[in-house]
């Protein structure tokens, strides 16, 4: 077994952490030889959860864990940590305006930024889940200046799943032989997701999911929408949020950022644009990457048509509007 690392999970007592840490314990964020100290962060009202939620955690007997911290104290949750998922955001509620709801999170995402810049093990790589999860990222990069943008991404590989799994379902295939779907841009319902590029393993080799789809018709509309919708869908069948697959997307974010994906295979992560695509740089926006030794790269050099151009533009553009809106949360 490697040495523990320490991870740690703010908003852990909400719903997503409560499906993540079993998850994390039983390694299959990180890897079946990786030990983990979990460290986990909320507010104060939340604190008794935390509490339950740490006896749960001891009760379950899970060899990996070598040790759980449940706190309401940002430095102490922060210390020395080489991995963190930022679960923790302010929810919408009825009536609220974009800005108020913008602002309380920015407050969070900075302050929070400010204690991982002091406290955080150098090199910690951080994912934001929390909504909105781009921009919170963003915020939290510029408040961190010590922290290397590249090490801060935020979670578009829900979506990534989601297409894959609905690719699947229409070509009546196993979702683990589809891949290279890709999620552009914003976690929010401007996103674009994009099957042009996704190959299906048959029994005659790698094959084209758009020439298997043969539906120019659905791939341009029904797809997109559904993948789009799909959170909204969750929430009116569940009466809350994705929980479970939020959790699981966000181990297979950490897991193929830090042990790679396979060659040949792309997944989608929200990370710092530096121009790619034409995208404008210094917003955090989806892309396809491919990942090695722990670090990521933009996957170069596809072909983009006119109608992926004005899909790709228009979720940018809602990024670029979304960080002034944050930008002027700070004035
Ligand atoms: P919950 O509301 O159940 O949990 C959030 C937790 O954060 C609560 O326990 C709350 O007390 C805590 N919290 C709030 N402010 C805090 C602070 N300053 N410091 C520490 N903890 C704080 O939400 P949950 O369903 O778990 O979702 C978590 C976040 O993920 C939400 O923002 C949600 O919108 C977002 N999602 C993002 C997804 C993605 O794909 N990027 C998908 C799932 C999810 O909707």
């Amino acid at each position: 077994l490697k040495p523990p690392v320490k991870i740690l999970v703010t908003g852990a007592a909400g719903q997503i952490g409560y499906a993540v840490m079993p998850m994390i314990a039983r390694g299959q964020m990180l890897g079946p030889d990786q030990p983990v100290i979990i460290h986990m962060l909320d507010i104060p009202s939340a604190s008794e959860a935390l509490g339950g939620l740490k006896m749960e955690l001891i009760d379950s007997a899970l060899p990996l864990l070598r040790g759980v911290i449940a706190t309401t104290d940002v430095a102490q949750a922060c210390k020395d940590v080489n991995f963190v998922i930022m679960l923790a955001g302010f929810p919408r509620k009825e009536g609220m305006e974009r800005k108020e709801l913008m602002s309380k999170n920015v407050a969070i995402y900075k302050a929070q930024a400010s204690a991982l810049e002091q406290h955080a093990a150098p090199n910690c790589k951080i994912l934001v889940v929390a909504n909105p999860a781009n921009t919170n990222a963003l915020i939290l990069k510029e408040f961190a200046p010590s922290i290397q943008p590249k090490n801060i991404t935020c979670l578009t590989r829900l979506d990534h799943n989601r297409a894959l799994g609905h690719l699947s379902e229409r070509l009546n295939v196993h979702v683990g032989d589809v891949k290279n779907v890709i999620i552009w841009g914003n976690h929010s319902s401007t996103q674009y997701p994009d099957a042009n590029h996704a190959i299906v393993k048959t029994e005659f080799g790698e094959k084209s999911a758009k020439e298997l789809v043969a539906n120019d018709t659905w791939m341009k509309g029904e797809f997109i929408s559904t993948v789009q919708q799909r959170g909204a869908a969750i929430i009116k069948a569940r009466k809350q949020s994705s929980s479970l697959s939020a959790a699981s997307a966000a181990c297979d974010h950490m897991h193929d950022w830090i042990l790679g994906t396979p060659k040949g295979t792309w997944v989608s992560m929200g990370v710092y644009s530096d121009g790619a695509y034409s995208i404008p740089a210094g917003i955090i926006y989806s892309f396809p990457v491919n990942c090695d030794k722990g670090e990521w790269s933009i996957v170069q050099g596809l072909k983009i048509d006119e109608f992926s151009r004005a899909k790709m533009e228009a979720t940018a553009n809602e990024l670029v509007e979304e960080k002034n809106l944050a930008y002027s949360c700070l004035n």
